[in-house]
């Protein structure tokens, strides 16, 4: 591939639920995780310069389904909903976990950008979302996000140690929707990971 990779084009695809009706898959697929309200959608819209592609919301719990957005005709960013929310029922959360275990398991996700808020230590649920993930397999990125609520001097620091709690290698990209902190970093990142196993 020549010159820098940089997302050109990004348009929404389809919402999956439970019955799992999912898109052809493609070569690549990159599935962003996270307890509800630390910023998926937010990325998502970041990372495409377009902030009225993922829907976004105060509100923890906007994202219900599963949502495939196609990037630059080639591959799929997805979009999962959040979990974690004080309002959810308990048979929204059996629903969640179902459509999550469906989901991972379906071989279908080369890459996870697992995300994290920079400010504060890991939730019980991000522990047991690490937890499955390494279960699962899939490479993973960890993204801490909010990064514009610290300080420049603490927010590596805090990124990494975050990811230390969680148990994983610690690193994680320090990201912010507002600022742009971390898009680039990101972007490149997934522009080795989508040229990666392509001939
Ligand atoms: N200050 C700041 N606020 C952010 C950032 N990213 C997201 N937010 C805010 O956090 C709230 C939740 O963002 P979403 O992107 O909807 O979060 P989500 O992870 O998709 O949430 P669910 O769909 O409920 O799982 C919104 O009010 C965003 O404006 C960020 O980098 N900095
Ligand atoms: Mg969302």
């Amino acid at each position: 591939m020549e010159g820098i990779f940089a997302i050109q084009q990004a348009s929404f695809l389809t919402s999956a639920g439970m019955e799992a009706r999912y898109p052809d898959a493609l070569a690549h697929e990159i599935a962003i995780v996270g307890k509800s309200n630390v910023g998926k959608s937010s990325l998502i819209n970041t990372l495409c310069n377009n902030r009225k592609l993922a829907r976004t919301s105060q509100q923890p719990g906007k994202t219900r389904l599963i949502n495939y957005f196609l990037i630059n005709r080639s591959f799929y960013l997805v979009d999962l909903p959040g979990y974690g929310f004080a309002k959810a029922s308990k048979s929204e959360q059996k629903n969640w976990g179902q459509l999550m275990e469906q989901y991972l398991s379906s071989g279908r996700v080369s890459h996870l950008f697992m995300l994290i808020d920079i400010r504060h230590d890991p939730t019980q649920d991000d522990l047991t979302m690490f937890r499955y993930l390494l279960y699962y397999g899939v490479p993973f990125t960890l993204i801490a996000t909010k990064s514009d609520k610290l300080s420049r001097a603490q927010r590596q620091i805090m990124a990494n140690s975050n990811a230390k709690k969680l148990g994983a290698p610690p690193y994680a990209i320090p990201f912010s929707a507002e600022s742009g902190e971390g898009k680039a970093e990101i972007i490149k990142r997934i522009g080795d990971i989508v040229d990666l196993g392509e001939e």
